[in-house]
């Protein structure tokens, strides 16, 4: 009965160490883990009715584009719902009497306290507009000092359309959506994932938003970044474990 104890816990300690996951989350309301900075300051353009670049809800000063208003009343254009009450990242046309040339926005993470060798990265993302392939919405991502890397590559795919579907099922075709791969950035909000790996053991990761976006009909909005570790022990640590616990009950009994 004692051994069976004993063999129960190394199978405790190997499952905490498989299952180590953690996460750290910036999603602009209560979780704030990274910290910010930005080439040109946030909610700080002139024309707050047509160009945004910073931190929103729904009810600020701020391009409808961006704001699904369908179900209030007639709107065609729109990527935050009525539900969707919480701050979001915004924007709307960059290319304006403020700045004229791409910004960036970064998110730095402290890793010290989400080991890993591995992560993966979340950030739920929604965009409406008639893009054109000179837009820029490019994430990358740098562990450290290490050569910054693609974290999400966007394009614009000018050789398709896509059907926005708003909240009152209202639906709006325009052509030259942003697409990752072969999955258009929609109107309703989607969560896209990858995932990355430092060299060597990072302390910490940031991840960087470059844009550069001309026109009123082009709305792009972010939320809730997370950076989880995934974070397995290799076999062969395993093994040691296992081994380590082994003779741990061995020098007991
Ligand atoms: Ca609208
Ligand atoms: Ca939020
Ligand atoms: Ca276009
Ligand atoms: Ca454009």
């Amino acid at each position: 009965m004692r051994r069976l104890n004993h063999y129960g816990a190394i199978l405790l300690t190997l499952s905490v160490c498989t299952i180590s996951h953690g996460a750290l989350v910036h999603d602009f309301d209560s979780q704030l883990d990274a910290t910010v900075s930005a080439t040109f300051p946030l909610n700080a353009f002139t024309d707050k009715a047509k160009t945004a670049w910073g931190v929103y809800d729904r009810t600020d000063l701020l391009p409808e584009k961006l704001i699904d208003e369908s179900l209030a009343g007639a709107d065609s254009f729109g990527i935050i719902q009525s539900q969707d009450t919480d701050n979001f990242f915004g924007i709307v046309d960059t290319y304006n009497d403020d700045v004229k040339g791409t910004i960036e926005v970064s998110f730095t993470f402290d890793l010290t306290v989400l080991p890993g060798s591995a992560y993966d990265v979340s950030i739920d993302m929604g965009a409406m507009g008639d893009f054109e392939a000179g837009d820029i919405f490019k994430w990358d991502y740098q562990f450290d000092q290490e050569p910054a890397q693609r974290l999400f590559d966007i394009t614009t795919n000018t050789a398709i359309s896509h059907t926005y579907i708003l909240e009152d099922n209202t639906s709006v075709s325009l052509v030259d959506p942003l697409v990752i791969g072969t999955q258009v950035i929609d109107n309703q909000i989607k969560t896209f994932s990858t995932e990355i790996s430092p060299v060597s053991t990072a302390s910490s990761l940031t991840i960087t938003l470059t844009t550069d976006t001309n026109g009123a009909l082009e709305a792009f909005a972010f939320d809730n970044i997370v950076v989880e570790s995934v974070h397995m022990p290799e076999p062969a640590s395993l093994i040691l474990l296992g081994l380590g616990g082994i003779a741990l009950i061995s020098r007991r009994c």
